[in-house]
């Protein structure tokens, strides 16, 4: 890994940039392809899915014969693996589930908010050279929790036409209502719109290449919502003398093999640990199945030297990753100068890995910096949160005076009307009894 030296704090915000992703060109397909899904519905996404995919199945839901079938084709040890998994994450997310709080804000004036499913919501799972059931967990787990009455799942067709059956199994463990084998920018342009085997949904979640982000973007123009804008993947250590630097460097590949896009960066006080990491990094690269993709994500990537694990951390928050490893004594002390991150994993044992599958933790999140402004996904992302208020005659006399006093200030009378009809009626009232 390139090696950089104490940077000056003016040279901080070109080191915390993200490689800007060319967008326009690809826009133009996104909306040549979703016209075309619009106007003619399965016989675009067929079309679509010879052109890019180079196949499509005769019919894009999958069979509840076939989703039943694929557990008999997992190894045990593996369904035990995934139901763990599942279980955290249930418990995580049902751990967020807020108690209604009612708030009397004046005398008679009540005030609370409750939340309600989104109905419809769509998950899109990358097919490639990984199959990502474990995003299938990550957000139809939440979904189900909240009460979405419909997930509909699309993911491309393997060579052969078929879907990994760990995800076959992972969606029928976790509640998934429909597996479409649909993928790219047809996917998302056929849960925007919908067609007549694919339902429309209210939002769409879930990771993509560069075709999906566009098509997602897109998606949100035509009135349906995303969980995120979402970027290569991304991980910041911050390490100490106190770290393993074989950790460090296994961390570093966990993240670098996603994609040669992947970016990777090691944050430390101390010159010994990052060349320590650098020879572990070689050792470790070397045995993995995916050094070619590692190896080229690796390019991108960079150790900082700063002169304190304080200066480590600001930079990080400038930066704001997707993960952020604090491997440095006292981490949850030093998490309390944490401003931006995704998700914050602590000490030496919490590696990335753990929160990617089965700590509970939900790994659908912010990249590219979003995480200065965005959360990952949650329970809340699969709920919209209604607000209730009631007033009685008594709520009435408290803010009424107020509530004429403004709407005659913003020359909204008819505003000002709806108060003081009930004002006088409540007054009226009073004086009879
Ligand atoms: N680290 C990925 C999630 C994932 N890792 C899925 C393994 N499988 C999110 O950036
Ligand atoms: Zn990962």
């Amino acid at each position: 890994m390139k090696t950089i030296n104490n940077p000056s704090e003016k040279r901080w915000p070109k080191l915390a940039e993200r490689s800007a992703i060319k967008q326009a060109k690809l826009m133009e397909l996104v909306n040549t392809v979703f016209y075309d899904i619009r106007k003619k519905g399965d016989k675009a996404l067929l079309k679509y899915a010879r052109k890019f995919d180079g196949f499509a199945a005769e019919q894009f839901t999958v069979d509840a014969g076939t989703i039943a079938a694929a557990a008999s084709s997992i190894p045990e040890q593996l369904k035990e693996a995934i139901g763990l998994a599942k279980r955290n994450i249930e418990k995580f997310h049902l751990s967020q589930q807020e108690q209604t709080l009612k708030v009397e804000t004046s005398p008679g004036v009540v005030c609370w908010r409750e939340a309600r499913p989104i109905e419809k919501v769509g998950i899109y799972v990358p097919g490639g050279t990984a199959p990502l059931f474990s995003t299938v967990l990550m957000l139809a787990v939440p979904a189900r929790i909240a009460g979405c009455s419909e997930i509909v799942l699309c993911t491309p067709p393997d060579k052969d036409g078929t879907v990994h059956p760990a995800i076959l199994y992972a969606a029928s463990l976790a509640g998934v209502t429909r597996v479409v084998v649909l993928g790219g920018i047809q996917a998302i342009g056929a849960m925007c719109f919908g067609t007549h085997s694919v339902p429309k949904v209210e939002k769409i979640f879930g990771p993509g290449n560069q075709y999906v982000m566009t098509a997602k973007h897109a998606a949100q123009y035509y009135g349906t919502a995303i969980d995120m804008p979402a970027g290569p993947s991304e991980l910041v250590v911050v390490a100490d003398s106190s770290c393993h630097p074989s950790f460090v460097a296994a961390d570093l590949l966990s993240q670098a093999e996603h994609g040669p896009d992947s970016e990777v960066i090691l944050l430390s006080d101390n010159k010994q640990v990052i060349r320590e990491v650098n020879r572990e990094l070689e050792i470790q690269l070397s045995n993995l199945p995916r050094q070619d993709i590692a190896e080229k994500a690796l390019k991108n990537s960079r150790a900082i030297q700063f002169k304190d694990i304080d200066t480590c951390i600001r930079f990080s928050n400038l930066y704001a990753p997707e993960h952020l490893i604090l491997a440095v004594e006292n981490p949850v002390l030093r998490s309390r100068e944490v401003t931006s991150a995704g998700s914050v994993f602590l000490g030496n044992y919490s590696c990335e890995s753990a929160g990617d599958y089965a700590s509970g933790t939900n790994h659908t999140l912010p990249t590219s910096g979003h995480a200065r402004a965005y959360s990952g996904v949650s329970l809340d992302s699969f709920v919209k949160k209604i607000t209730f208020q009631q007033l009685t005659e008594e709520g009435i006399t408290s803010i009424g005076a107020a509530v004429e006093t403004m709407a005659e200030a913003e020359a909204l009378i008819a505003h000002k009307n709806a108060m003081t009809l009930r004002l006088e009626e409540v007054s009226k009232r009073f004086q009879s009894e």
